[in-house]
């Protein structure tokens, strides 16, 4: 770890140029990783690193701290070349989007992430797929390498842990409990940053309440399935986290699958479970993530992909 950390110090004492992503369509785990690493190299390093993104930021997101440096792939000069590329939460190369031709274009590559991931791209890898969040990643290096953190880093660092984990509710080690606790004794105040995510358009709340009414139930409901179709998605911000987690909440259902058409002939699928890991499903049809949280985008007719996905949960 000390001699990993002594590379990572020197790539950025001699960048000229940094540049910090995460995944495309970032969560609050890309974007606050991301915003928090950004100002640790500005306060340890006086040091001014671009923070760059691909997609949609949900709204639930419009508060958090430094909010406005992240910037929009398209505004940065299609010639520009970070000597430095910092890769936060961003899965596998897949999931760069915009950002990819920047990453290829830099020296060197140090990425921080705590997804399944067998074909990483960094130079320097802070990879461990058993951490909550890829915050809990920076933090953990930020510590061992002494660097000083400020009220944004703070509220960012537990800002990201708080998405992560849905609120606590998917902590599975210790670990993560003790950095929250550690951000917490440094000024973390859970309860203002929990309300600082509560601020969705009410378009996307009524959006995700219609799919939640319109849930389908299969395998003696066991499976809850919901489905956003073309003009109602235009009104979804984020990836209808709330359809999930409010049909997870009833008895009796171990999965939840959102369908969701994001166009003719291209589904998003979120899966999520409380009984087997889910991820292999999500491969199955071209995707990845977590055990228990995973997604993919099938290319293929919303009634098609609804049959194909019912059909995989077949025997679990
Ligand atoms: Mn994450």
């Amino acid at each position: 770890m000390n001699k990993k950390i002594n590379v990572l110090i020197e790539k950025i004492k001699n960048a000229k140029s940094i540049a910090i992503s995460g995944h495309k369509n970032p969560d609050g785990d890309s974007i606050c990783s991301a915003l928090a690493l950004m100002k640790i190299i500005k306060l340890n390093f006086n040091k001014t690193a671009t923070v760059i993104y691909d997609g949609n930021i949900p709204r639930d997101l419009d508060k958090v701290p430094l909010r406005k440096e992240v910037q929009y792939y398209g505004n940065v000069p299609e010639n520009k070349k970070f000597d430095l590329y910092i890769l936060v939460d961003y899965g596998t190369k897949l999931h760069l989007g915009g950002a990819e031709k920047f990453v290829n274009a830099a020296d060197f590559v140090i990425e921080f992430d705590h997804h399944f991931n067998d074909d990483t791209i960094g130079d320097l890898c802070f990879d461990n797929p058993e951490k909550a969040s890829a915050s809990q990643i920076i933090y953990d290096v930020a510590h061992a390498a002494k660097f000083e953190l400020d009220a944004d880093t703070i509220s960012l660092l537990m800002l990201a842990i708080i998405t992560d984990t849905g609120n606590f509710k998917f902590v599975n080690h210790s670990d993560v409990l003790r950095v929250a606790a550690n951000l917490v004794d440094s000024g973390a105040n859970i309860p203002n940053l929990a309300n600082l995510l509560h601020n969705k358009d009410r378009k996307t709340v009524l959006v995700e309440s219609k799919a939640v009414s319109n849930a389908e139930f299969f395998y003696h409901g066991r499976l809850a399935v919901a489905t956003i179709r073309q003009p109602d998605y235009k009104k979804l911000d984020g990836r209808g986290e709330m359809v999930l987690g409010i049909l997870a909440q009833i008895c009796g259902v171990e999965y939840v699958v959102l369908l969701k058409e994001q166009k003719e002939n291209q589904i998003g699928v979120s899966f999520r479970s409380k009984g087997l890991p889910i991820n292999s499903i999500a491969e199955s049809f071209g995707g990845g993530g977590h055990l228990y949280a995973a997604g993919a985008v099938v290319m293929d007719s919303l009634d098609r992909v609804h049959d194909m996905v019912i059909k995989a949960f077949k025997g679990m």
